[in-house]
């Protein structure tokens, strides 16, 4: 029934759409096959698109067996990450705009860099780099407002054979100086200052506060961007400016091999302490430029903006490494979506003419709740493609974005990976595939999911089918390692379904043979014996039209096992009350059945979220456990203070 509904709410691309895309229906189908049947011969092709030094003879030798798991294509290849994402666009377009660069105010100056002044610009930060004593294999932790400078920072990195590690800007000190001890960093490069949202976040101080205790011998360079005082380590600091005055605007591109690293990037801490997921060069750029313009049919001269931080492996992905590596224009926003008010996103997109726009479902339901007049005022006519990433969207939430932002006219790429994944995994393609609000569809090439039984870890076959999620066989962009514990790797991903890579999420196929991620496995939930993704719920609550957003996790209960504890934030201007709980109740026993009935609804202002946008659930299920002595570090939060008005209004509930 929810399948035959979905089928039927499909929304097929337009002739237009078909006409001018990289991969229509039928393409996607032969390719897909030819990626499956001959990975060997699909992966050799494909990865012509990277300019190599040495040509690779050997694709890939792969091995996800427990105690003996590796990764490796390409292995004998050799090339420069930096020189295919820069220097070999040269001849062609080094007067083409590489980066647009929109600042935090709009009333600041926006930059348009060119391929040639961003070798210049790259080349410098490199001999800085090296001035410093950076060399090949050495750990670079970049810590920088969205300015090009973090771009500048990471291609430098690549450019010398310095493995990058990018901390977002919004991290505390601690997570700071436990990223730096994590992959013992060499040099730290920073900013005096992050203006976001009309605040300024004191980035060098907090720096000083990582590093002055315990990390004496790691030197900071110091990019200037507001102006602003800042407290100096003596000799230990260097000014950015003055360092580059120094030094020449060439450097020539290291030779790398296609499995030497490229970054570490450490995940979110939302379970556990993060991980230093570790990236290689051939591989992941073959994928981050192949994803990058297939899912979004980027084509020569378009304007990409993905909205993501370069903290997250979003902004690597996707503003660095893909756009570039494919001569893109890849627009790069210090900002956020509010300031100074909610039509940001949609101004940005008029002034700069972007025509795919790439941003995560919580943007979405936040900018829904202010209401459409936001959009409706800015010319959103540029606009051909939509994608969003991060987490399951609902389906009101896709509509809004499929209507008023795109106009009905605009395809969008739900697109389901994983910092582990480097690229997209599943989302459907813009000019192959009728998508389905909320699904994230169709495997990308050279991807092989299945759906295992979680106890048994038997395949489940046929359609019409739910379970977790795992990916059979390896894809050039898959990561390689846990920076300094490859132990830990194989227990994370491959200990729990033998010869798999487990994605740890949740995923139903449906009636078509369509994906639909449900979420994180550990955020399931067993109501009387039924099996339950909070996300279901939440996407019901969200769909009533009172509701902005909401949380849900299961809690001990004495019937029933767990009961359902809803987190529920209100649209603006929408008051709580005992009739509007039981209002949603009854929506949430109507939406799925009345299995599904919230136990326990808790107004919350606000939802505790990770910098990146994710809701932290062990945190809301302490809260609906009343285990307020165990709610674990709070600090890598957005808001670390919401948790202290859920605390309070739990006494209440
Ligand atoms: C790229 C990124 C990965 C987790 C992943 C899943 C969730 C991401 C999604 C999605 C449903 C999508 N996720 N994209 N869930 N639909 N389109 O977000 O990486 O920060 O490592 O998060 O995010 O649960 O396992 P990362």
């Amino acid at each position: 029934m929810t399948d035959q509904l979905t089928s039927m709410a499909a929304h097929a691309p337009s002739d237009d759409v078909i006409a001018k895309a990289h991969v229509d229906a039928a393409k996607y189908d032969s390719m897909y096959a030819a990626s499956i049947a001959d990975p060997d011969g699909f992966w050799r092709e494909q990865a012509q698109r990277v300019d190599w030094i040495k040509p690779f003879t050997q694709v890939r030798d792969v091995d996800f067996t427990l105690g003996n798991v590796h990764i490796n294509w390409f292995a004998d290849g050799t090339l420069n990450v930096a020189a295919n994402c820069i220097d070999r666009h040269l001849a062609t377009r080094g007067d083409q705009t590489a980066i647009i660069w929109e600042p935090d105010d709009p009333k600041d100056e926006a930059l348009h860099i060119t391929y040639r002044q961003l070798h210049s610009n790259v080349c410098r930060m490199a001999n800085v780099l090296k001035s410093l004593g950076v060399g090949r294999g050495d750990r670079v932790v970049i810590y920088l407002p969205m300015i090009p400078e973090a771009a500048y920072a990471m291609l430098a990195c690549a450019r010398i054979g310095a493995i990058h590690s990018v901390v977002f800007a919004g991290f505390s000190p601690d997570a700071l100086g436990a990223r730096v001890n994590g992959c013992d960093a060499k040099v730290v490069i920073t900013a005096d200052g992050a203006p976001r949202g009309g605040r300024v976040t004191n980035l060098k101080d907090n720096v000083n506060k990582a590093l002055l205790n315990d990390f004496d011998d790691v030197t900071c360079l110091v990019v200037r961007r507001t102006g602003q005082q800042v407290a100096w380590r003596g000799d230990l600091d260097v000014w950015y400016h003055e360092a580059a005055e120094t030094v020449s605007d060439d450097c020539p591109p290291e030779e790398m091999n296609a499995e030497d690293p490229l970054f570490i990037l450490y995940t979110s801490g939302s379970t556990g302490q993060p991980k230093g997921v570790v990236h290689t060069s051939g591989g992941y750029l073959v994928y981050a430029a192949m994803t990058q313009q297939i899912t979004f049919d980027y084509h020569d001269g378009d304007i990409f903006w993905c909205s993501a931080d370069v903290g997250w492996v979003t902004g690597h992905s996707y503003i660095v490494y893909g756009p570039l590596a494919n001569g893109a224009t890849t627009l790069m926003f210090e900002g956020v979506p509010t300031y100074p008010d909610a039509s940001r996103f949609w101004q940005v997109c008029e002034k700069h003419k972007v025509n795919q726009f790439y941003t995560a479902p919580t943007a979405i339901r936040a900018l829904m709740g202010q209401g459409n007049s936001f959009v409706e005022g800015s010319d959103l006519s540029s606009l051909r493609l939509l994608g969003t990433v991060g987490e399951p969207i609902n389906p009101e939430a896709w509509n809004w974005y499929n209507e008023v932002v795109g106009k009905g006219k605009c395809p969008i790429v739900d697109t389901w990976w994983q910092t582990e994944t480097g690229g997209h995994m599943m989302t459907p393609l813009p000019g192959a595939h009728a998508t389905k609000p909320g699904a994230a569809q169709k495997p990308f090439f050279g991807v092989k999911p299945l759906v295992l039984d979680p106890a048994s870890g038997a395949v489940v076959e046929g359609n019409g089918v739910e379970g977790v999620l795992v990916i059979a066989d390896s894809w050039p962009g898959q990561m390689r390692t846990v920076w300094g514990d490859h132990a830990r790797f194989e227990k994370t991903y491959f200990a729990d379904y033998k010869g798999y890579y487990f994605s740890g999420d949740g995923c139903r196929r449906d009636a078509d043979g369509d994906y639909w991620i449900t979420g994180r496995v550990d955020d399931v939930i067993n109501v009387s014996g039924h099996r339950m993704g909070t996300a279901e719920v939440e996407s019901a609550l969200v769909a009533h039209e009172k509701v902005a957003e909401a949380a849900v996790v299961g809690f001990p209960h004495d019937i029933k096992g767990q009961g359902i504890y809803c987190y529920v934030t209100l649209m603006n201007g929408q008051e709580p009350s005992d009739e509007l709980r039981t209002e949603l109740r009854n929506w949430v026993r109507s939406e799925i059945g009345p299995i599904a009935s919230p136990d326990v609804i808790q107004w919350a202002p606000g939802l505790p979220k990770t910098r990146s946008g994710k809701i932290m659930r062990r945190i809301l299920r302490k809260i609906a456990e009343n285990d307020f002595g165990a709610l674990g570090d709070t600090s890598t939060l957005a808001d670390p203070s919401v948790v202290d008005d859920l605390i309070e209004n739990r006494a209440k509930a």
